[in-house]
This record gives C-alpha cells, sequence and structure tokens, in this order.
C-alpha cells in the first residue's frame, strides 16, 4: 500500500518513483525472459539516421511491442496485488491495461527515447487518470541513460512533432531545466501520469538496460477510438484475463516467475 504522501507526490508533480518493487527472483525472470526476446530475434531497432526513415547501423534503441501475447511471465504481472492496488490509489478504480512494451539499449551504442508525452499519442481528457509504470529491468542510472521526467510538465502541453531519430515516435522539446533523472536498482519502477514529459538517454556503460512499459488507463477515461489492449483489471469488466486471453491469468505471476527461472 502506497502511504498519502506517495500519492500526494504523484498527483502534484506527475510520478513516483518506488525502489525495490520487485524482489531478485522477479527481475532475474524478467532478465530471462529479455534474453529469450533476444535469441529469438524479437527485437526491432527503432533509432534512425536523423531522417526518421533510414535505420541507424551505429545506434540501436530496440523496441518490442506488446508484450503479453509472447510472455506468459509478462501476460501475467499487470495483474498482480502489489501493481494493481498502486495504480488504484494512483489514478483511481477500475482501470485497463492499455499498452505494454520493452525498450532495450544495448551496451556502447544503446540510444534514448526522446522527450513525449504519452497524452500526445493517448490524448485522454484528464492526464492523470493514466499512468506508466516503468520497470528498471537492470540497473538504470545517468551513465546508461535512466529515465527523466519533467515534475510537474502534465499541468502543460508541449507541441509533439515527428522524432527524427525514431522511425515512428513523435517527440517534444519541454523545458529540459525542470528535469530529473531517476536512478534505480532493477526491480525499482517508477509511476509517471500520461502528461508527464519523460525520455531515457543512451547508454554508455558497457552493460545492456531494458526499460520495461505498462500503461493503466482509468476505464471511465478510455477515449472512444482507443486502438490498444483494454484488458480489465479492476472493476465488474475484470475476469483475471479469462474474457481477454481465454484463461484465468490473475494470481499466476509466482508460478510464472518460477517456471522462467527453472527453464533460464
Ligand atoms: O524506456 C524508454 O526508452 C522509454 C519508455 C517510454 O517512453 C514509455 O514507455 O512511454
Amino acid at each position: 500500500m502506497l502511504n498519502t504522501h506517495q500519492v500526494e507526490q504523484f498527483r502534484t508533480l506527475g510520478y513516483l518513483a518506488l525502489p525495490r518493487f520487485f524482489a531478485a527472483r522477479e527481475v532475474a525472470a524478467l532478465q530471462a525472459e529479455i534474453a529469450r526476446f533476444k535469441r529469438e530475434g524479437r527485437l526491432r531497432n527503432v533509432a534512425t539516421e536523423g531522417d526518421g526513415k533510414t535505420h541507424s547501423a551505429t545506434k540501436a534503441n530496440l523496441q518490442l511491442i506488446p508484450l503479453f501475447d509472447k510472455s506468459d511471465l509478462l501476460r501475467a504481472l499487470p495483474f498482480e496485488a502489489k501493481v494493481t492496488q498502486a495504480v488504484g490509489q494512483l489514478i483511481g478504480e477500475r482501470f485497463v491495461l492499455h499498452l505494454d512494451q520493452m525498450f532495450l539499449k544495448p551496451a556502447r551504442h544503446g540510444m534514448g527515447t526522446s522527450w513525449h508525452q504519452d497524452n500526445a499519442y493517448f490524448k485522454i481528457a484528464d492526464p492523470l487518470k493514466g499512468t506508466a509504470m516503468w520497470i528498471a529491468a537492470h540497473d538504470a542510472t545517468l551513465a546508461n541513460g535512466t529515465l527523466c521526467v519533467v515534475p510537474e510538465s502534465f499541468k502543460e502541453e508541449y507541441p509533439h512533432s515527428r522524432d527524427p531519430h525514431s522511425d515512428h515516435h513523435i517527440r517534444c522539446y519541454p523545458p529540459e531545466e525542470r528535469a530529473v533523472p531517476v536512478e534505480l536498482e532493477a526491480g525499482g519502477v517508477v509511476f509517471f501520469c500520461y502528461g508527464t514529459a519523460h525520455s531515457t538517454g543512451a547508454n554508455h556503460t558497457d552493460r545492456e538496460r531494458a526499460g520495461i512499459a505498462f500503461h493503466f488507463l482509468r476505464t471511465d477515461y478510455i477515449p472512444e477510438e482507443a486502438r490498444f489492449l483494454r484488458t480489465h483489471l479492476s472493476g465488474p469488466q475484470a475476469t483475471g484475463g479469462a474474457q481477454e486471453y481465454g484463461t484465468k491469468v490473475a494470481g499466476t505471476w509466482a508460478q510464472e516467475v518460477e517456471r522462467v527461472l527453472a527453464q533460464a
């Protein structure tokens, strides 16, 4: 359970970092799944040579989206009680899983994701009614390009244009002098609302770094034309995944962690 100070910080600054949200075995399982995705060649380099089109031969921002259909472990994660409790406290009850994705920054040539507000994509009526949960799958530091956020930026809407360093993203130019880097050990998470401007940096270290992001949206704020997932995680439409996936997923996280570790 989050305390009132933590909930208040999310609502006033637009973000909340929670170190050690996931335990060491859970982190090991996440890293094992990332290793499998790499072995299976599932990651796609979205970095471009500054023209928004030509894929870069020298820099890599490796994206995998969505995740739920490629990993039973990651499909189970957003149903876990500590996740749904925190999300419910931060954005309010009745919400769906909206989106899940991963960005991996390879050692030395890993590239960041440019500044953006998720609400430039999602366009919900109140940017505090949706939140990302960004998981540091490895230690996330200044040197390897950890997540940066601009506190209180959800109160402003920055113009977005095509990001010349990605083959499909958009970007904005927020007041970077207000930016705060969030350094976290592996297993820590950052919740940031749909209006919070955020970015990640280049990975200058000898080790890869990945962030796994789940986006949660209040059911009463789902836009008409929403094209992403709508897995109900709380409220009367929530069936523990049975409705959306044809099988009960809620409550399987701990066994998924052990299954993945046993196979690794
Ligand atoms: O991990 C990253 O590079 C960026 C993540 C992100 O921007 C997001 O999930 O909204």
